[in-house]
């Protein structure tokens, strides 16, 4: 951080995109409202984390996943692995170099968390990451667990406001507020940048 109170990504920092998948985008079947606003900040963060890892989790359910509704979960079905649903939109230019962590791969599991029945925080501690700057979708489910395991695990936590986007709005707010007081900054490109 610098006087003027802007960030600079260095050295043990990593872009973390939790679920950017057509699926929870506009004509998807779990369709965040409005989360479409999120790519072009998204691909802003990538630009910024050139150098720097960027890796991105993805909902990668099998066909009969227990949190459908048809196995009575709560969602429709969505996110199931190989489909146009599970895919990362066109819009989303995440590098070659991106790590795709996958989760809720299992057909009795459901894990909202990146960290969840994952190699994530393996991987992170191998690249030696000591603080994610976070984005991605939904505010209240995936996002907020994620960040939440990151704190319990050590993890410095900078909350992408621009970049993250929420199913319910209150819940939403809920949401950051909660993680605000986990000790999670919540900053926007313009402290960036
Ligand atoms: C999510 C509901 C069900 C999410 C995943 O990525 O926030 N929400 N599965
Ligand atoms: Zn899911």
């Amino acid at each position: 951080m610098d006087n003027a109170g802007n960030v600079h990504p260095e050295l043990g920092d990593a872009l973390l995109i939790v679920d950017v998948q057509n699926d929870f985008l506009p004509g998807g079947s779990l369709a965040v409202p409005d989360s479409a606003k999120i790519l072009p900040s998204l691909n802003r963060y990538i630009g910024v984390f050139a150098a720097l890892p960027v890796i991105a989790t993805r909902d990668w359910h099998p066909e009969r996943h227990c949190s459908f509704r048809t196995e009575g979960g709560s969602w429709p079905r969505h996110c199931v692995a190989e489909t146009r649903g599970a895919a990362f939109p066109e819009g989303l230019d995440l590098p070659d170099t991106a790590l795709i962590v996958s989760k809720a791969t299992q057909a009795d599991r459901e894990a909202y968390s990146g960290f969840q029945g994952t190699n994530l925080g393996n991987l992170l501690d191998e690249m030696g990451v000591k603080r994610l700057f976070i984005g991605g979708l939904a505010t209240e489910y995936c996002v907020l667990h994620t960040v939440r395991d990151a704190r319990k695990l050590g993890y410095g936590v900078m909350l992408l406001k621009d970049a993250v986007c929420a199913v319910n709005m209150q819940d939403g707010e809920r949401a950051e507020n909660e993680m605000a007081g986990l000790g999670v900054r919540c900053i926007s490109l313009r402290e960036i940048l």
